[in-house]
């Protein structure tokens, strides 16, 4: 059997899946591809994810994309931070689509218009907007957060908490003040020695 290959690098959403990777402790190759040198564009990458984009995997020949799908695939495959009830799968899949359409591109507008591109490239405009965008997602986790420790089994850490605390991963480094939750969560997760050998890689 061949050794799961996941393909993308580690400054993008590939970073989710590194840490499932770590979390499961499999072994697993990485190719470390990006959009530069047209990296996510190559005929041999197309094959693996037709839609160019990273991170996606290839699990001894079944190829899959979506950092949410390949998470929750993977901790239902090796049956490790996998929520035991249906009514538990199903919260993980919730807290997935959820953090994806609710939070995953406004975060990513955010920061790139406030840290990540030259300032002069920078737009207030789409910044302050996609700020007001998470405002109020990040009050209902936040509420959430304050009636159970983690998202999908009360007590325990799993692949919902993973893939939510993933998409947030930019805000460990913002004043999360007036979210006492939602930052005494975060940096639980982050702390896991997974999430921390995951970060290593980019940071
Ligand atoms: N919804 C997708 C988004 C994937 C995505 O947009 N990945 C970016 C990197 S963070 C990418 O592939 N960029 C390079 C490209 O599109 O060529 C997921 O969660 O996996």
């Amino acid at each position: 059997m061949a050794r799961l290959r996941v393909y993308g690098y580690a400054r993008s959403r590939t970073l989710r899946t590194l840490w499932m990777l770590e979390e499961l402790g499999l072994p697993y190759d990485h190719v470390d591809l990006s959009s530069q040198n047209d990296g996510t564009r190559s005929p041999d990458f197309l094959k693996i994810n037709p839609a160019g984009h990273i991170p996606a995997i290839d699990d001894d020949g079944f190829k899959l994309s979506e950092s949410m799908a390949i998470n929750l695939y993977l901790a239902k495959k090796h049956g490790k931070l996998q929520p035991p009830t249906a009514q538990g799968e199903a919260k993980a899949m919730q807290w997935s689509f959820w953090a994806a359409h609710e939070v995953d591109r406004q975060v990513v507008q955010w920061i790139v218009n406030t840290a990540i591109l030259p300032i002069e490239q920078r737009s207030t405009r789409l910044a302050f907007a996609a700020r007001e965008e998470i405002e109020w997602p990040l009050q209902v986790l936040n509420g959430e957060l304050g009636k159970q420790q983690y998202l999908a089994d009360p007590n325990t850490f799993t692949v919902a908490d993973l893939n939510v605390a993933a998409v947030l991963y930019r805000l460990l480094f913002v004043d999360l003040a007036g979210k006492p939750n939602l930052e005494r969560w975060l940096n639980a997760c982050w702390e896991r020695p997974a999430a921390k050998r995951a970060r290593a890689m980019r940071e």
